[in-house]
């Protein structure tokens, strides 16, 4: 899934695919570098953001979504609105991605329910400008996994058919970059709920964190590429089914490597195998 954020103000890419052509070009670079999504979101989530009101996002994404759909770009919204996700269906969005999980808008699981489109559930706790605060966890991968479990059973009580859910363990939403890293190793965990997960790390802070310099300063975005392709190649590797990145071409060769390679599995984490009470109830539904 490759990353197109028609926002001023994303951490990454923010102000650079404002304008349409250039929005529209840089859609079709990601689809010929590899992509088999362009995923576009009209506002930033990014921790501290602003929301913006709806009219807003979709007078953005889709005029967007619009011409890459017309090109033959497979597009998904990146929206946790209702009402614009119903608009960028109807102009051509093949999937639904919903950084929120269904929590934010009630109206959403509908929505999805009656395009029969694919809807990704995400490890949400709340808005940007108040996630930091909901950063607190007993054991975060449990607890990921459990809020996940919740969100999935909410959606198939709402009559979205099991088929067309996608779990994300959300990183960087109400998470501390340890939360992050102790979810990216145990991904088996969350893999276990039995649907398919997508991975977004690409260019987050606690990358820039980890490479930060002996003075403290985090590595700026551009230059977490190399540590970016290290967690798609990890993630696919454990099990991931899709990884959500900024630069498709990077991580698309990395994989080549690993496909060449093999496409070899990760180890099982000894957390893992310690598990003593299987949860029936989220057992493979894929
Ligand atoms: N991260 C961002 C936005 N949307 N969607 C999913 N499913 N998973 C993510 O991790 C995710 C997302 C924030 O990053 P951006 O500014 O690069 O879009």
């Amino acid at each position: 899934m490759g990353v197109l954020n028609v926002t001023p103000d994303s951490f990454s890419d923010g102000g650079r695919y404002a304008d349409l052509d250039a929005a529209v070009g840089h859609g079709v670079r990601l689809r010929d570098a590899g992509a088999d999504l362009v995923d576009i979101g009209g506002e930033s989530t990014r921790p501290g953001a602003e929301r913006i009101d709806a009219a807003t996002e979709a007078e953005r994404v889709l005029p967007v979504i619009r011409e890459l759909t017309a090109a033959g770009v497979p597009v998904s919204v990146d929206t946790s609105r209702a009402r614009v996700a119903e608009a960028a269906l109807a102009a051509g969005a093949a999937v639904v991605n919903d950084v929120s999980g269904g929590l934010a808008d009630p109206d959403m699981a509908r929505v999805v329910r009656d395009a029969h489109c694919p809807w990704v559930l995400m490890h949400w706790r709340g808005h940007s400008r108040a996630m930091r605060e909901l950063a607190t966890y007993t054991d975060v991968v449990a607890d990921v996994r459990a809020e996940l479990a919740q969100r999935i059973d909410a959606a198939l009580t709402a009559g979205v058919a099991a088929d067309r859910l996608i779990v994300d363990p959300g990183l960087g939403f109400a998470k501390t970059a340890a939360h992050n890293w102790e979810l990216s190793a145990r991904l088996p965990e969350l893999l276990d709920l039995g649907y398919p997960l997508l991975f977004g790390a690409s260019r987050k802070s606690y990358l820039g964190g980890l490479l930060a310099a002996a003075d403290g300063t985090q590595r700026p975005t551009a230059q977490r590429e190399a540590a970016t392709v290290a967690t798609s190649v990890l993630a696919v590797a454990a099990g991931a089914w899709g990884v959500r990145v900024h630069d498709v071409r990077a991580t698309t060769d990395a994989l080549a490597v690993w496909a060449a390679t093999g496409s070899p599995r990760l180890a099982v984490p000894p957390h893992h195998e310690k598990r003593t009470q299987p949860d029936h109830e989220h057992e493979v539904r894929r």
